[in-house]
């Protein structure tokens, strides 16, 4: 077996696992985040279930930090309570970006977790199978549930060699991208195997894994090694090692080589995290902007080679440079080496341990120019200016263009100056600082504890049963890979309604199309016609719990994200495949009729749509296994399981 088959088969509760087929897994862990997190819990309390299920639930605030409103303050309050009440570990706001910590204290390999965060799959790092989901199925693993989803194909990344100075693990994930593209990766976990493999450290291991996001992979992971216990070990969890490899005559459904001594720095242009390029063809670009940090490059290794690089050497005058480390270790293992007296006194402004920049709270950059990240999305607009123009890359070529001022390639600027780049090689620490007092057990009395809530937190709206026949319009026409940035978009002003469906909704493609929340409240039941990988990137279940709100019944699409076609069946949006043929004819404002809905999605027929314009009618597959079909009769998953539990 390849170490995929190890961990789904030790955990599998049903189904066969052959690609494809729908298998259930049990859940180990979860991790919440702020932002997904007060409505995974509020989907959680509705369950009605006294205490969590899991080995090891956490709660980490690290999203919503600004607080210009009593509305993040509220959320964290709320979710501090419920966590202690429930049986969850709260790591508190200033303690660092969930998959950051999570990977520092607790990830353990040969474990399953589920976390309300498209980039959970940073925890395949160290050889544990980790699944980003919507919060509500995140809410169902607490409960004790198992986690439904489709046996995936199973991808060798054969990684050869090792990596040459210039080169650092983004650009093995921007290689990966480069090749598959974003939409590569679905329906796939990315297994990284291969001699290259040893070569490569935790942190490193988890920019990988971390990106897999980017791909549309169901997971990424790599083996438990020596490299996976010197990490332990560093981080004073021995006990948490067990070996995890592929067995020698492991089979793989498809295979990729990289030889690693052949990269150079790669970056990704905008608008898309796979638009990647050699530093070198785009070199000499001015940017105005560089931003280090975010779950994917924040790691003690990360910013400790931004401050070698910057020591002695001034930031740009036209550049503004932020630094936010990953975690309250990383951020103190800094200031106590005194390299944050580096960064700082050579122009670096330090930011607080969380996600900052990268989710749109704060530096939005100035208009027209470049912003150099070295995070792992650049959807457009995310940043916060409109028309941003967002590079991503890693962290040696951020800190070089930060001093040149312009996209550097750092091999030519080492060769120019002369430097000995072998004093910039950072190696793993052997004894990180060990400081969990951010983290708050939860109550060993939970009676005792109230749940406080802030007005801001609003209670789930729930649709009906799925219609018999059913009249929508064509509230909106869009193009491919249609991001959940696009479908709700993040930022300080939006993101703390999170906790607020009816207030969030207005915001629905509000980037796209600002007509868009009233035109479709105005027409009752509508529908989105959408392209290729409709959904692509974010968890968030706000993009289908909004949309749903406003009368969203359905969406046609060519094909969509993983992620994102869970939550709109969860939500009982019908997420429907259709062809060239019927994205082509239809258009915007059309009315459409399913004439036999429920039917055909209970006898798991295709679903016939109606122009009422042109008289035409098209197919629309929907792929829903059984339990789904049940789910999307109920009217979302709650339903489902408020039915089953009377049936029971
Ligand atoms: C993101 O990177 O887009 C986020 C914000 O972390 C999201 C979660 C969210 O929208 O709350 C994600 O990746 O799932
Ligand atoms: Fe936070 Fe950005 Fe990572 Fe999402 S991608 S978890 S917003 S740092």
């Amino acid at each position: 077996m390849n170490i995929t088959q190890k961990l789904i088969s030790s955990h599998l509760v049903s189904g066969t696992m052959e690609p494809g087929e729908e298998i259930a897994i049990s859940i180990d862990q979860t991790l919440t985040q702020d932002a997904t997190g007060t409505m995974a819990y509020l989907e959680f309390e509705a369950m009605g279930i006294p205490r969590v299920k899991t080995k090891l639930s956490v709660s980490y605030v690290d999203h919503n930090t600004l607080q210009t409103g009593f509305e993040n303050a509220d959320d964290h309050r709320f979710l501090q309570t419920i966590a202690s009440k429930y049986g969850i570990y709260f790591s508190r706001p200033g303690n660092g970006i969930c998959h950051q910590v999570h990977l520092e204290r607790f990830v353990k390999p040969g474990e399953t977790l589920l976390g309300s965060d498209s980039h959970t799959p940073n925890a395949g790092a160290m050889g544990m199978l980790a699944i980003g989901a919507g919060g509500l199925n995140v809410a169902m693993a607490m409960a004790g549930e198992p986690f439904y989803m489709v046996m995936p194909k199973v991808v060798l990344v054969n990684l050869k060699g090792k990596l040459s100075k210039w080169a650092t693990a983004k650009d093995i994930i921007l290689e990966v991208l480069r090749r598959l593209t974003v939409k590569g990766g679905v329906g796939k976990v990315l297994e990284y195997g291969g001699k290259g493999v040893k070569n490569l450290t935790v942190p490193e291991r988890a920019t990988i894994t971390n990106m897999g996001a980017e791909l549309g992979a169901t997971a990424s992971v790599f083996p438990s090694d020596a490299e996976t216990k010197a990490f332990l070990i560093a981080q004073r969890r021995e006990a948490d090692w067990i070996a995890l490899e592929a067995d020698p005559n492991a089979s793989y459904d498809e295979e990729i080589e990289i030889r690693l001594n052949r990269l150079e720095p790669l970056i990704a242009k905008p608008p898309s995290p796979d638009n990647v390029v050699p530093v070198r063809e785009i070199a000499g670009t001015p940017v105005r902007q560089v931003c280090i940090g975010s779950c994917v490059n924040s790691s003690f290794m990360d910013i400790m080679l931004v401050a070698k690089i910057l020591k002695g050497r001034k930031v740009h005058p036209n550049v503004s440079l932020t630094v936010s480390p990953g975690s309250r270790q990383v951020f103190s293992m800094i200031s106590k080496n005194g390299a944050i007296t580096d960064l700082i006194s050579e122009g670096a402004r330090i930011l607080e341990c969380a996600c900052g920049p990268c989710i749109g709270m704060g530096q939005a950059p100035p208009t027209d120019t470049v912003s150099l990240r070295t995070f792992n999305r650049n959807f457009p607009g995310r940043s916060g200016t409109p028309d941003d123009k967002v590079y991503l890359c890693g962290p040696l070529v951020a800190a070089v263009s930060a001093i040149t001022g312009v996209i550097t390639n750092p091999e030519d600027y080492f060769k120019k100056l002369k430097a000995q780049s072998s004093k910039l090689k950072v190696k793993l620490p052997e004894k990180y600082i060990i400081d969990d007092s951010m983290i708050i057990p939860p109550s060993n009395e939970p009676e005792k504890v109230t749940v406080e809530r802030g007005p801001n937190i609003k209670p789930l709206p729930i649709r009906g049963r799925l219609e018999e026949s059913l009249k929508a319009k064509v509230a909106l026409k869009v193009g491919d890979n249609i991001t959940t940035d696009d479908i709700i978009p993040a930022g300080a002003e939006i993101l703390s309604l999170r906790s607020n469906i009816p207030a969030i909704s207005e915001y629905v493609f509000s980037r796209i199309d600002s007509s868009f929340a009233g035109r479709a409240k105005t027409a009752g039941s509508s529908a989105i016609l959408g392209g290729i990988n409709y959904g692509q990137g974010s968890s968030r279940e706000h993009a289908a719990l909004a949309p749903m709100y406003l009368g969203v019944k359905a969406v046609l699409a060519k094909s969509f994200a993983r992620i994102h076609r869970e939550n709109l069946i969860n939500f009982g949006i019908l997420p429907l495949v259709v062809d060239h043929d019927a994205y082509n004819s239809l258009e915007q404002d059309d009315e459409i009729e399913f004439p036999n809905l429920a039917k055909e999605v209970k006898e798991s027929q295709e679903v016939a749509i109606v122009s009422l314009k042109t008289g035409m009618t098209y197919k629309g597959e929907h792929g829903l296994t059984e339990r789904q079909r049940e789910i999307i009769l109920a009217g979302g998953l709650l339903n489902y399981i408020k039915q089953s539990q009377q049936k029971k």
